[in-house]
């Protein structure tokens, strides 16, 4: 185009101009400006999908988007100057003379608006599209990225990257998810760029007129998001990005990892250590010496003689092996990976056709191309090799790719579905397809389990193929808490199931760091403990007895949380909202939420509400948002909107409880595998706000779940009928608890409703969590009460505590 010939050194901006033709089509507009075609689509009334390209056609985009627009009716009014289109939810304004998009409220309020003298515009190969700031906006989202959770004055980069003890404000890092949600004006929008060049994304930084959003080269292709709150922004950019599946139970648990645990006799007793010292975990990780040599799809055979009866012996006591897969193959011709790869022509090479290879772990390397489809199925293939020796779960690492020197050329090729691109294009998806084809090969060796796959690197829809953790982090407290805004972020940009190395993997915590992290990761999706090569032991018993018991407490605290985290879980892969969520999801509007001493607070399971604190604090101040809590120890209660001080020695993490909302506990089991003894502990809080608990089950590891095998059951609060309702149970699995023993928290009145019978409580049935040291305070029941005409439970009053349940 003409563009390109004027601009072709990128000397000036050349913006898109005006508006020469556009039309009416069945889905939005499309048409053609001075310099460029566009085409906006509606995908659904909350969704619209803006194209602009100054190369005549538009690409295909094959990763991250899964969704196809919906037939969704919308209205177009036409003006001399402007096209005006009309969804159920909101307006996009097209400006013809120049183009420019504005888009509002269904009242006309502006939600977001283009710069109009620059609105989309070229620098070269690079596209642009400038945005106004609106009064006091604020940012947030854009995955895995460092600093604070309101993203304004500062600008980002997306280029996923090797960053072995990154700083806390480095970027870029491992993953990239150029995503992001806007506040103001009590208004929420979302932004999800479609391109996986290098971006850019400038929240303001140096610049007092716009932000902005860039790529090295491509389409202007984003997809706009507009709905009446965070939640639903969120719902609506994993409807297009996808939602995870159900992972298997055993993820949920405890995971202790190290670079690396060797010889077989380390591990089998790593994994007696936590059986006999009663700490309970489900997960050991094999790093890179499991390898020969560091070679993929090997076991050394000295260090693992018999890696089969190793894995056994481990399953035996209620563990799972998770192991790491590095995508470079050393190029030694015998090696059968290099061989076949070579032969099938699956790895990467330059544009004459040489395979491209860069030094990592094992050496000179060569690298699947997993942006070609026979690739990812080879590799698949290849994982047979774990699945024999009975891996459960597999952890992509180096996916950036990584290599020493850090700084792949950008020439070398990659097949990206067919469209054969360069590096620039192709390198921010690597990391993904790989976990694509690790959750393939699973599927396709274990086809009865559900997969486990932890992922460094990945980008927009990474959530449909496996968990990321934050890579190389630091011991340090400055590290935990941005470790924690981390996954924070990463749950704003749809990412749920993620987590941080517990204790730092780089460096060595202090005892205090240690047990304050290994409380607040608990509270993490992904509850995974890491440390590096080199670095003093550092599991859980390794800081002394008080860290030891501190420990203990909280991994058994998260073990009994595990039906509330599970049903967490599962609703999360129906809304794509996060398991651990920022609060700026919930109260975005609330300015005290992006305050630097609150920004790090996350609600976990939409009921905790934790306040991660250094470890050095005996105090601190927590923020507690609108509404009603508990303190989760003792079960005081507070008024909401108000900073209070909170005493946080070693062994408590300030939590609260939101007020009129349910937690449900099971009884102390070591591992996931094991029995509980069969009674759901359901604690409900005292409050005014209505609350639904789903409470979620099912076998915990099969697909049998998607066809109906579940159990599912509502459990609601309403507030101003003070009742408790109990909705008939869902789907055709049987509950693995027999009888649920009812807490009530808080000062509440003596009469409450269960469904439509009445529940006395006296004024001393108020229930705690009690000491974390003696946590289930549960007592024997006493007589039955009445049966409850319209539901399956006979209800056994105490005076002490609880109410028991049973199903009959
Ligand atoms: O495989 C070794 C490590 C691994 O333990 C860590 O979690 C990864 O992020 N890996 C990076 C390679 C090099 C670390 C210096």
């Amino acid at each position: 185009m003409t563009t390109l010939m004027k601009n072709g050194s990128g000397k000036r901006n050349v913006a898109i101009g005006n508006v020469q033709y556009w039309e009416k089509t069945k889905l939005g507009i499309n048409g053609h400006t001075d310099n460029a075609i566009f085409c906006i689509t509606v995908y659904d009334h909350h969704t619209i999908r803006i194209q602009v390209s100054n190369e005549g056609s538009f690409s295909p985009n094959p990763y991250a988007v899964v969704m196809e627009p919906k037939n969704t009716s919308f209205e177009i009014d036409e003006t001399s100057d402007a096209v005006q289109l009309k969804t159920d939810t909101m307006i996009i304004e097209l400006n013809l003379h120049p183009f420019c998009l504005t888009f509002k409220t269904l009242e006309g309020k502006i939600i977001n608006q283009d710069d109009s003298a620059f609105a989309v515009s070229w620098l070269g190969t690079e596209v642009t599209n400038y945005k106004k700031i609106q009064k006091d906006e604020k940012f947030v989202g854009l995955g895995e990225k460092t600093g604070n959770l309101n993203r304004f004055g500062k600008a980002y980069t997306n280029w996923n990257t090797d960053y072995f003890a990154y700083g806390v404000n480095d970027d870029p890092l491992y993953l990239s998810v150029p995503f992001y949600i806007g506040l103001h004006n009590n208004l929420s929008y979302g932004i999800f760029f479609d391109n996986t060049h290098k971006t850019v994304f400038n929240f303001g930084a140096s610049n007092n007129r716009f932000i902005y959003y860039s790529a090295e080269s491509g389409d202007m292709d984003y997809y706009f998001f507009h709905d009446e709150n965070v939640s639903k922004i969120i719902e609506a950019y994993t409807n297009l990005t996808g939602k995870m599946a159900m992972p298997p139970l055993w993820s949920l648990g405890f995971q202790q990892c190290r670079y690396s645990y060797y010889p077989e006799s380390e591990v089998l007793t790593l994994a007696d250590n936590f059986r006999n010292k009663n700490m309970p975990a489900d997960v050991i990780y094999l790093d890179i010496h499991h390898m020969d040599k560091y070679k993929v799809f090997t076991f050394d055979g000295e260090k693992f003689p018999d890696p089969k009866s190793m894995i056994q012996k481990l399953k035996e006591k209620g563990f799972r092996v998770v192991v790491i897969m590095d995508p470079g193959i050393k190029t030694d011709k015998g090696y059968a990976p290099f061989d076949e790869g070579k032969e099938k022509n699956l790895f990467v090479t330059y544009p004459d056709g040489e395979i491209y290879e860069a030094q990592v772990w094992p050496g000179w390397c060569a690298f699947p191309d997993f942006t070609k489809p026979e690739a990812r199925t080879w590799w698949a293939e290849k994982m047979e090799y774990y699945r024999e020796a009975g891996v459960d779960g597999y952890w992509t690492d180096m996916n950036e790719p990584a290599s020493w020197g850090q700084f792949t050329p950008n020439l070398i090729d990659f097949h990206y579905e067919g469209e054969h691109v360069s590096h620039r294009k192709a390198r921010n998806v690597y990391g993904m397809q790989m976990a694509r084809s690790a959750m393939e090969g699973s599927l396709l060796q274990n086809p009865k389990e559900r997969p486990f796959i932890l992922t460094r690197s990945g980008f927009s829809g990474i959530q449909r193929f496996a968990a990321a953790w934050t890579g190389d982090n630091v011991s340090s407290d400055e590290h935990m808490l941005a470790g924690i805004r981390l996954v924070n972020s990463l749950g704003l940009s749809g990412i749920s199931f993620a987590g941080y190395d517990v204790g730092g993997f780089a460096g060595e915590p202090s005892k205090s760091l240690y047990a304050r992290w290994i409380s607040i990761a608990a509270f993490a999706p992904l509850f995974r403990a890491h440390s590096m090569i080199n670095t003093a032991d550092s599991e859980p018993w390794a800081f002394g007895e008080e860290v030891e018991e501190i420990s203990r407490n909280y991994m058994k605290l998260r073990y009994k949380l595990l039906p509330t985290i599970y049903s967490a879980f599962h609703a999360s892969c129906l809304t794509g909202l996060p398991v651990a969520k920022s609060l700026a999801i919930d109260y975005p509007h609330d300015n005290l939420v992006f305050d630097s001493a609150f920004q790090n607070q996350y609600t976990f399971c939409d009921t905790l509400l934790v306040a991660p604190v250094e470890s050095y604090k005996e105090i601190t101040k927590v923020y507690l948002p609108k509404g009603d809590w508990y303190y989760l120890f003792d079960s005081k209660s507070y008024h909401g909107n108000q900073v209070i001080y909170q005493d946080c020695p070693t062994s408590y993490l300030p939590v609260f409880v939101k007020a009129g909302s349910f937690l449900a506990l099971q009884s102390d089991i070591s591992h996931s595998g094991e029995k509980n003894d069969g009674i759901l502990r359901l604690h409900f809080y005292f409050g005014y706000e209505d609350s639904t608990y789903c409470h979620y089950e099912d076998d915990g590891i099969s697909h049998s779940y998607t066809k109906g095998d579940y159990f599912k059951r509502k459990i609601s609060w309403i507030g101003n009928e003070k009742k408790i309702v109990f909705d008939t149970p869902m789907g055709n699995f049987e509950s693995g608890f027999k009888k649920i023993k009812l807490y009530i928290h808080g000062k509440h009145p003596e009469e409450i409703l269960l469904n439509e019978e009445k529940l006395f409580i006296e004024k001393e049935d108020v229930a705690f969590l009690g000491k974390l040291t003696d946590f289930d305070p549960l007592p024997e029941h006493s007589h039955p009460y009445h049966v409850a005409k319209n539901i399956p439970f006979v209800i056994i009053p105490h005076r002490e505590k609880a109410f028991e349940i049973q199903f009959l």
